[in-house]
């Protein structure tokens, strides 16, 4: 339930743990103050600060504090993944990728600013998350550093997210979309960013390697659960809301696992993950594990 709140209320991640009501701010918001040039600043910060969920900040704070160590260890790495997120978010909805007009119900980066600026708002994000991540990281060694960067960085790149990108643009309009290549878009466009949050999460709070290992399938199978609840609110959307936005997504070409699969066993399919997620926690103590069993239940029954 706390988690549930801490979704639905958008609160800003250094309030997780902010139990007494003090130190009350966003470590997004200081991480990119408003500074000159201000145009810049300004649509790095609203894409950033627009009302995300936040569950890949969450979700590496959380393994932080499933491994022992305090957030603090792991809030610039949880602040470089939500750069790094909000930076692949702008860039897909450029008219020449996605070509949206809309974000979490407002007008997407470049509706605001203009496609140039769109793209130098992303480019400088995905930097500025790498020198954060780099200098602000406290109370943890350089090896362990170098390791949060290095999986942030294969997380993001031609074997990342723009893998996932590159073979979506690719299969669009084809009907050649199978569940194999629908797994690896959805792999590589979500899961490897969610993999990067909870395994970094993990490493800077000093897990070990077995630790690590196992935060790293828990974050594979929260992934691909992701999305696939994701494809499944686009069915159950577009029934309940048929002719709005929504409803594009029934009538459009593209693959999802409701349309390869059938809804019923796409539910399935998302128990599955969900209880494979599950059962590698069981190896750690259950109340430290709490904060992320959760969040895999509310990736599994959110709504939004
Ligand atoms: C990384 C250089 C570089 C380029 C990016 C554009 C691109 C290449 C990749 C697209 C990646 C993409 C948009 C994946 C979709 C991921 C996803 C599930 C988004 C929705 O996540 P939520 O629901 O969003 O967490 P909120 O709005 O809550 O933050």
């Amino acid at each position: 339930n706390q988690f549930h709140a801490i979704f639905t209320q958008r609160v800003p991640i250094r309030h997780l743990h902010d139990r007494k009501g003090e130190t009350r701010y966003d470590a997004l918001e200081q991480a990119v103050p408003l500074q000159e040039p201000l145009k810049i600043h300004e649509a790095m910060r609203y894409s950033l600060l627009a009302g995300g969920k936040r569950v890949r900040p969450i979700l590496c704070l959380a393994s932080c504090e499933l491994v022992g160590r305090m957030e603090a260890c792991a809030m610039a790495m949880a602040s470089a993944v939500e750069m790094v997120h909000t930076m692949s978010l702008i860039h897909d909805d450029l008219p020449c990728m996605d070509n949206d007009d809309l974000r979490r119900g407002k007008p997407t980066n470049h509706m605001v600013y203009g496609d140039d600026t769109a793209v130098l708002a992303g480019d400088a994000l995905l930097s500025l998350a790498f020198e954060h991540l780099a200098t602000r990281t406290v109370g943890v060694g350089p090896n362990r550093v170098v390791q949060a960067i290095s999986e942030l960085a294969s997380a993001v790149g031609s074997l990342g997210l723009v893998a996932g990108q590159i073979v979506d643009l690719s299969s669009e309009g084809k009907q050649d979309v199978d569940l194999n290549k629908l797994e690896y878009i959805h792999v590589h466009k979500t899961a490897k960013l969610l993999e990067a949050a909870v395994v970094g999460g993990a490493v800077l709070g000093g897990g070990n390697s077995g630790e690590v290992e196992r935060v790293r399938k828990y974050a594979k199978s929260i992934g691909l659960l992701f999305q696939v609840v994701d494809d499944i609110l686009d069915v159950t959307k577009s029934t309940e809301e048929l002719g709005k936005t929504a409803g594009k997504d029934l009538l459009s070409d593209k693959a999802t696992y409701p349309k390869l699969m059938g809804l019923g066993r796409a539910k399935e399919f998302a128990g599955e993950l969900l209880a494979k997620a599950v059962d590698e926690l069981a190896f750690f103590d259950a109340g430290r594990a709490a904060p992320l069993y959760h969040l895999a239940h509310y990736i599994a029954c959110r709504q939004n």
